[in-house]
């Protein structure tokens, strides 16, 4: 039997759309080797898991309760359903929160050694950006030095990790009435180390057994990691290393160049890929990669560090969270450098598999069997430069065959929340099409983010790119982030032409602008330009006067990570109805699951839905955006 499995054939165009990624799973099959997406097929998912009905928070258990009567048990210490899964939800958020807020803290760390003068590598670049975060959380900046503000700035910006009582400061960016709905439930977050150690130590055995009282923290949780965290990564980002504005760039593995040196960074924070540029045109490497025989060395990022700096600087982008393992099949690959989430462990044996140089770059995140060459802020040059040159030596030997899948994608990105701003209320290229006016006068129906992970259990970017031609085709303008915003560039929806598959009210409005109706943002913490966005649509007015009443939706349809179920939550406790699919983890019929589903948005928050259809998930996005036009009395 487990030989027949082995041998079991699959149909690759099964496990993803992405024809890259389809050639390169036969090519690794061919040479005998196998990826995430085999390994899912052969494992299923644990049904009680998945359904969030266990829990092993203590050794009198791990306990199950059953799925399909989930009240006729309780835990041995006599928990709930309702206590069980709100407590793993939460953990789950926590540790969402836990890696955005760390990323947010490594940049504020930068950002610090830079105020101090204790950094050369890096330096604020962005100075109109600098005064303009400053100014919006009440920072003086009128005839101040730079660095003055940018110390007063670091200091302020501390609090959101490390105060333990008051609000965050960008707390000071939410609409005043969504601050109040915060305020009555007691959910504004203190600062991001207070909130999660608060939920570790509410959802331990024995202590916060009341579900509602749970997600309450929860959710104040996740709103330390949306308008904290992620915010501060984000902002500081664009400070040190420059605001993204539109610009054409290219995605896909055709961008690989087997005459080039080539050079991977996946992971998430943008320090490394900074350095990284730098490194790659040091004209000393460049003459070594040439003296090996390249034609030069190429850059090439994947995941959310690929999306930051193909929004940020166009750098091109070799492809999303399922197609880091077959990249590395095309054998072009020469160096992979990592720093933290979302790094498959099965990445180090593919390496080795293809000869190709794999480096851990972080302390905190090292992985068995992988080189680790440590980053540091202070001596960046010191580790890109070493990889850089392992590459070149991987290079001069390359082991195998290379075979690169030749699709290129164009299209345009680096849609920052400044710039969309911009589009909301003021002018555009001369003319007058602020977007608020034309959701109010119709020809733009609202506003969804498409957001979050690729996952094996579901065929790769097919649900992202359905989703999104079914909302644009309804005039539902589309932002995004992360690896689903790669799947629509690849699927070529970040032209300009791709309006004509937009309904006739949203086409318009893209060819007045001459923007695509998708709009990429960047990386996942970059979702918090998207609740800067929201906010300035109720301050720019006519939609209501809290982020609830917008005629907005979002939704992740091929998520995975704690990190995307954080985020999730904390667009819902924002206020936007956010809809998931693969699987959510609680039960139908419960009362954790009424809540998540209904109870919030009764209480003035947003809530979740979840879709296994993208089309079923489309129509429950625009309802939501029609409801909430009618109750704007904007219908029609
Ligand atoms: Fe990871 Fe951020 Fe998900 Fe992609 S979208 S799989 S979290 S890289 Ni963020
Ligand atoms: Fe079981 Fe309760 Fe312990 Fe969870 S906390 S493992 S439900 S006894």
């Amino acid at each position: 039997m487990a030989e027949e499995k082995k041998k079991k054939e699959y149909n690759f165009r099964e496990f993803s759309t992405c024809e890259a990624t389809i050639q390169m799973l036969q090519k690794a099959a061919a040479d005998g080797v196998e990826t995430a997406f085999q390994r899912a097929a052969e494992m299923k998912a644990c049904p009680i898991g998945a359904d969030s009905a266990c829990c092993k928070h203590c050794a009198m258990g791990p306990c199950r309760l059953n799925p399909k009567d989930p009240y006729s048990k309780v835990g041995v210490c006599g928990a709930t359903i309702d206590t069980i899964a709100a407590r793993n939800f939460s953990r789950m958020v926590a540790a969402g929160c836990a890696a955005h807020t760390d990323h947010g803290m490594t940049m504020l760390d930068v950002f610090r050694e830079v105020v101090n003068g204790r950094i050369a590598d890096y330096k604020i670049k962005d100075e109109e950006k600098l005064r303009s975060v400053a100014a919006s959380i009440g920072i003086e900046v009128e005839g101040r030095e730079t660095m003055e503000i940018a110390k007063d700035l670091y200091e302020e910006l501390e609090r959101t990790y490390t105060q333990v009582e008051g609000e965050i400061p960008f707390a000071k960016r939410v609409p005043e009435k969504t601050l109040e709905t915060w305020r009555k439930h007691g959910i504004v977050p203190r600062g991001a180390m207070r909130e999660i150690m608060e939920i570790m130590h509410r959802s331990h055995m024995g202590v916060d057994q009341d579900y509602e009282n749970i997600v309450k923290q929860c959710s104040r949780t996740a709103l330390a990691d949306g308008w904290g965290g992620s915010m501060v990564a984000t902002e500081i980002s664009d400070i040190l290393f420059g605001t993204p504005k539109p610009h054409v760039a290219g995605v896909n593995m055709g961008f690989l160049r087997e005459d080039h040196v080539n050079i991977i960074v996946h992971g998430h924070e943008p320090n490394l890929f900074e350095s990284m540029i730098d490194s790659v045109n040091d004209p000393d490497l460049i003459a070594k990669a040439k003296e090996a025989g390249a034609a030069g060395i190429n850059l090439l990022g994947m995941c959310c560090s690929g999306a930051e700096v193909l929004s940020r600087h166009g750098v091109p982008h070799a492809g999303n969270f399922m197609s880091t393992e077959v990249v590395i099949a095309t054998g072009a690959a020469d160096a992979m450098a990592v720093d933290v989430q979302c790094i498959k462990q099965a990445l180090v044996q593919m390496s080795e598999c293809y000869g190709t140089k794999f480096f851990t770059t972080n302390p905190r995140a090292k992985i068995e069997g992988a080189q680790h060459v440590e980053f540091h802020e202070h001596e960046p040059r010191k580790c890109t430069n070493k990889v850089v040159e392992m590459a070149i030596e991987r290079f001069r030997n390359r082991p195998g065959r290379v075979v690169i899948p030749q699709r290129r994608d164009m299209g345009v990105h680096g849609f920052s929340h400044e710039y969309i701003n911009y589009m909301l209320g003021g002018t555009f290229r001369g003319s007058y099409t602020p977007l608020n006016d034309n959701i109010i006068n119709g020809r733009i129906r609202g506003v969804a983010g498409v957001v979050g992970c690729t996952n094996p259990r579901v065929k790769q970017d097919w649900y992202h790119v359905e989703l999104v031609k079914e909302l644009i085709k309804n005039n539902v303008l589309v932002v995004q982030t992360g690896c689903s915003q790669i799947a629509l560039a690849k699927a070529g929806l970040m032209k300009p032409d791709a309006a004509v598959l937009a309904g006739d009210g949203l086409a318009e409005v893209c060819e007045t602008v001459g923007m695509p109706p998708v709009l990429g943002c960047g990386s996942c913490v970059d979702n918090s330009r998207i609740l800067i966005a929201c906010a300035e649509m109720v301050r720019v007015g006519g939609l209501g006067d809290k982020i609830s009443d917008l005629p907005v939706a979002g939704a992740a349809p091929e998520y995975m990570s704690e990190k995307a179920l954080c985020i999730g939550q904390y667009f819902v406790a924002s206020g936007v109805y956010t809809v998931f699919g693969v699987t959510f983890p609680s039960l139908e019929g419960t009362k954790f699951h009424k809540l998540m589903f209904e109870g919030l948005e009764e209480m003035g928050f947003g809530k979740w839905g979840f879709a296994t259809d993208p089309y079923e998930m489309a129509r429950m996005m625009i309802d939501h955006i029609d409801k909430k036009r009618e109750a704007l009395g904007i219908m029609g």
